[in-house]
C-alpha cells in the first residue's frame, strides 16, 4: 500500500553549521551553483533528508518546497507478463553494457556469483573487463567479454552479430553503459559524427537494443527483459534534476539535425554545448526510449522493459572527467547531505534484481529503491513520460541509426 509523505519547507531562518558546506561548496561552484526553482517536486532518495529534523531547521537555497514522497510499493509489484512456471528454467544469459566497471560490473558479479546467468560483458576495453571480471570473482564459466565500442554504430552492428554467432540465446540486455563530460568546453563525437554522451548512452543503445528485439522475441526463457538504465538527474520532478543545467530535449530539432554540430547543434534541442545537460538529456532518451518499446512491443513480443533509477553511486568511473575536488566531496555529500547515496554493492543487487526477480516484471516502469532498500515504481518528469516525444525521439533516432 502507498505511503505518501508530504512536507512543506521554507526558506526561512539562517544556516547552521551543517548548512555552512553547502554554502562553501555553492561558492566554490563544484555542485552547481545556486539554484532557484518553485519547488512541487515528487522526491526519489530526497525523502529521507527532509524528514529528517536537521535539515528542517537549515536554510534552503532552495524556495518553498513541497515533497511528496513515494516511499512505499515495497510489495512486489503487480505484473503483466509474470514468467512461465511451466517452462524448464535453464541458466539465463544477459547482456551488460559498460560492465567493465561501475554499476555494470557489480550487477554482472551479482548474477554471476548465483552460478543462475551467464554474463555478457559488452564492452569497449576488452582488458580491462577480463581483469575487472577476474578480480572481482567471477567464475569463469559465467561470463564472456564480448567487443562493445557503443560511440561506433559499426561495432554495435558486428556486436549483435557476433553474439547471434556464439549461439547463445539472448534472455536480458542491460544498457547500461555511459560517459558525462561535465567539464568539456567544446562537444567531441562518436565514430557517426554524434555528440558523444547522446551517441553512446542514446544512440548507440537504440541501435544495439533494436537489433537485439528479435534475439530476445526468439529467446524461450520465462523472463525475457530490455533493461536500460536512467537516472534521477533526467528528472526535472526531483531536487536532482533541479540543479543546472537542466534536462531539456525542446523540440528535438539539434538531434533531427544529426548533433554533428556543423549544420546543427550538437545539443538535442538545438542549444550552445553543455557536456553535463547532454549527460542528463540522454538519460531522458533512456527513459523515454523504454517507455516507447514498452507501448510498441511488450504485448507483441512478450518482454518486459524496464527503466530505474539505482541511487547516487558516488564513487564510479562516471565522475572520472569531473575535476578532483568535486571526486573528493561528492560522495560525502551524497552520504551525509542528500543521504542519496549507495555502494556500487548494493546498487549492483538493485540491477540485479531489476533483471531476475519475479516480482519485477511489470513492464513500462522506472523502479528507485526507498531508504530500505525496497523497491517502488517511481514517477518520471513531466518530458519523461511524454508520450509524444518518445515517439518523435524514436523516430529520429531510427533515422540517425540507418533503421529508417
Ligand atoms: P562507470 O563509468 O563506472 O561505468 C560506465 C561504463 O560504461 C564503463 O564500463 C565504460 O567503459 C562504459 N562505456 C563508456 N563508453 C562506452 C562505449 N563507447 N562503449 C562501451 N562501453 C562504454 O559509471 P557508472 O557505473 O556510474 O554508470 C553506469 C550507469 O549508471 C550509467 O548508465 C549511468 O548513467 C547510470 N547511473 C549512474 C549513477 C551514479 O551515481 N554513478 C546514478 C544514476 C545512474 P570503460 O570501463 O572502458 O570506461
Ligand atoms: Mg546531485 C536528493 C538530492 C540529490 C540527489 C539524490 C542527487 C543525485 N543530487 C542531489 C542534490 C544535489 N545535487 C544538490 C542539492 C546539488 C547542488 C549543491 C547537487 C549537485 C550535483 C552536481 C554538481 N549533483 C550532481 C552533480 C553532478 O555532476 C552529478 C550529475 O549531475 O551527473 C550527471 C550529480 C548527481 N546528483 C545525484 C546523482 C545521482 C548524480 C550523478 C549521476 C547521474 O545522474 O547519473
Amino acid at each position: 500500500m502507498a505511503l505518501q509523505a508530504t512536507t512543506t519547507i521554507s526558506p526561512t531562518g539562517s544556516l547552521n553549521k551543517e548548512g555552512k558546506s553547502i554554502t562553501s561548496l555553492k561558492e566554490t561552484g563544484f555542485f552547481g551553483a545556486s539554484i532557484s526553482v518553485p519547488f512541487s517536486l515528487k522526491a526519489e532518495s530526497w525523502a529521507p533528508l527532509i524528514r529528517s529534523k536537521e535539515f528542517r531547521k537549515r536554510e534552503v537555497a532552495f524556495g518553498t518546497l513541497v515533497v511528496r514522497a513515494q516511499t512505499a510499493a515495497t510489495t512486489p509489484a503487480m505484473t503483466n507478463s509474470a514468467p512461465d512456471a511451466k517452462k524448464t528454467k535453464r541458466k539465463g544469459n544477459v547482456i551488460i553494457t559498460g560492465a567493465s566497471s561501475g554499476l555494470g560490473l557489480a550487477t554482472a558479479r551479482a548474477l554471476g556469483q548465483t552460478g543462475e546467468w551467464h554474463v555478457i560483458m559488452a564492452c569497449r576495453n576488452f582488458l580491462k573487463a577480463e581483469k575487472a571480471a577476474k578480480s572481482s570473482g567471477i567464475p569463469k564459466e559465467n561470463y564472456t567479454v564480448m567487443h562493445l565500442d557503443l560511440a561506433s554504430l559499426n561495432s554495435v552492428r558486428q556486436f549483435a552479430e557476433n553474439v547471434r554467432l556464439s549461439g547463445k540465446p539472448v534472455d536480458v540486455v542491460v544498457c547500461n553503459a555511459a560517459v558525462y563530460l561535465p567539464t568539456a568546453k567544446e562537444p567531441t563525437y562518436t565514430a557517426d559524427g554524434f555528440e558523444l554522451s547522446v551517441g553512446t548512452n542514446h544512440l548507440g543503445h537504440f541501435l544495439l537494443a533494436r537489433l537485439l528485439l528479435d534475439d530476445l522475441k526468439q529467446s524461450d526463457y520465462p523472463s525475457k527483459r530490455l533493461i536500460i538504465v536512467g537516472s534521477i538527474t533526467g528528472n526535472t520532478n526531483t531536487l536532482a534534476g533541479n540543479v543546472p543545467p537542466k534536462a531539456n530535449l525542446g523540440d528535438l530539432r539539434g538531434l533531427a539535425g544529426g548533433l554533428n554540430g556543423v549544420n546543427t547543434s550538437s545539443m538535442i534541442d538545438g542549444g550552445e554545448f553543455d557536456g553535463a545537460k547532454a549527460y542528463k538529456d540522454s538519460k531522458v532518451c533512456n527513459m523515454l526510449t523504454m517507455q516507447e518499446f514498452h507501448r510498441r512491443y511488450h504485448e507483441e513480443a512478450g518482454v518486459t522493459f524496464a527503466s530505474l533509477y539505482p541511487g547516487c553511486i558516488a564513487e564510479t568511473g562516471l565522475f572520472r572527467e569531473h575535476v578532483p575536488l568535486f571526486r573528493l566531496l561528492f560522495p560525502p555529500f551524497q552520504k551525509y547531505i542528500t543521504k542519496g547515496y549507495v555502494s556500487e554493492e548494493e546498487a549492483g543487487k538493485r540491477l540485479a534484481q531489476v533483471v531476475s526477480e519475479p516480482y519485477l516484471t511489470k513492464s513500462g516502469v522506472y523502479w528507485s529503491w526507498n531508504k530500505n532498500s525496497s523497491s517502488f515504481e517511481n514517477q518520471l518528469s513531466e518530458e519523461a513520460s511524454d508520450a509524444e516525444k518518445a515517439k518523435k525521439l524514436w523516430e529520429v533516432s531510427e533515422k540517425l541509426v540507418g533503421l529508417a
